[in-house]
């Protein structure tokens, strides 16, 4: 593994949620080792630093179901470049948030690269929600249907036309919080949702093995989208918006240690961690943790 790059990409935004703390996220995740760990796991880093993103105290809300709009259709269409001249330059993006509109860019991003990849996308929201359904106007429960081709141009169209994901190939894992209308239009599409209540009753290995399946077939390699809500409040409480009954801190684990053995993981995201809720600095430390386990650490 010696050979290969990971460029660390930070976007400290957090226009697409709407408690702030979120834009702290890639400091605190640095400053919990992340560069150094990954190093020691014996990968050449790359930090590119962070996009640069505007705070809401300089900007007005335009649209209340699409908050903040222009200026995160921007920092998307940014990220989409950056990530997509990584996968050209063969390195691996890790996409530092930030809240989870990061997603937009990240997929379209490797789409614009023209990479077929499967998705898997653990987080407590589905994240599918469109400016007709959002009840909060948040844009960071939008992007995975944003990249299913759903919601306004404006996002839809960066990186090009047209849909970013295979629906065939895409996994929610961790889901326990949907809004009701999300909720039909995610059964509407070809989307795999493994809920808590699945993790429940399978177990976490046998909802990751399924997963990893679906998301690598036919495909090339699979983007992992990691929102820390998805764990458990009492394990990670420094989310932007956490809910109870959660996924456990080593459930967590033992899903990247599976997507690490499976050799399929080809782009990560890290999203929603919020320093300002956190104890310690506590989600960050899991972030990087995480991270490790994704890329290669094993326990023994
Ligand atoms: N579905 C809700 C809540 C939410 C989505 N993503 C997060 N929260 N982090 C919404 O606002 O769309
Ligand atoms: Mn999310
Ligand atoms: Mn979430």
């Amino acid at each position: 593994m010696t050979d290969r790059v990971i460029r660390i990409i930070g976007v400290p935004i957090d226009l697409g949620a709407d408690r702030r703390g979120v834009d702290m996220g890639p400091s605190a995740i640095r400053y919990a080792g992340l560069n150094a760990r990954l190093q020691r796991l014996g990968w050449q880093v790359e930090d590119l630093g962070n996009l640069n993103v505007p705070v809401p105290e300089t900007r007005e809300i335009q649209d209340t179901h699409l908050k903040y709009l222009p200026e995160i259709a921007k920092v998307s269409a940014e990220l989409t470049e950056t990530v997509a001249k990584a996968l050209k330059d063969g390195v691996v993006p890790l996409v530092l948030g930030g809240d989870h509109s990061i997603g937009i860019g990240s997929l379209a991003g490797i789409a614009a690269a023209g990479k077929k990849r499967g998705l898997i996308w653990f987080d407590t929201h589905g994240d599918y929600n469109s400016p007709q359904t959002t009840h909060s106007g948040n844009i960071h429960g939008m992007p995975l249907a944003v990249a299913n081709g759903i919601g306004v141009r404006e996002l839809t169209e960066i990186g090009g036309p047209g849909k970013k994901i295979s629906e065939e190939n895409t996994v929610i894992i961790g889901a326990r919080d949907f809004d009701l209308d999300e909720r039909e239009m995610l059964h509407r599409s070809k989307i795999t949702v493994f809920t808590m209540s699945d993790i429940d009753q399978l177990g976490m290995k046998e909802v990751v093995s399924r997963g990893l399946e679906i998301a690598g077939r036919g495909t090339e390699g699979i983007h992992v989208s990691f929102d820390l809500d998805v764990i458990d409040p009492s394990e990670a409480p420094g989310v932007g918006t956490p809910v109870a009954g959660g996924i456990t801190y080593r459930e967590a684990h033992l899903a990247m240690e599976l997507v690490a053995e499976s050799g399929l993981l080809l782009s990560l995201d890290m999203a929603e961690v919020n320093p300002i809720l956190d104890t310690h600095n506590k989600t960050a430390e899991l972030a990087v943790g995480l991270i490790c386990s994704a890329f290669g650490k094993k326990i023994f």
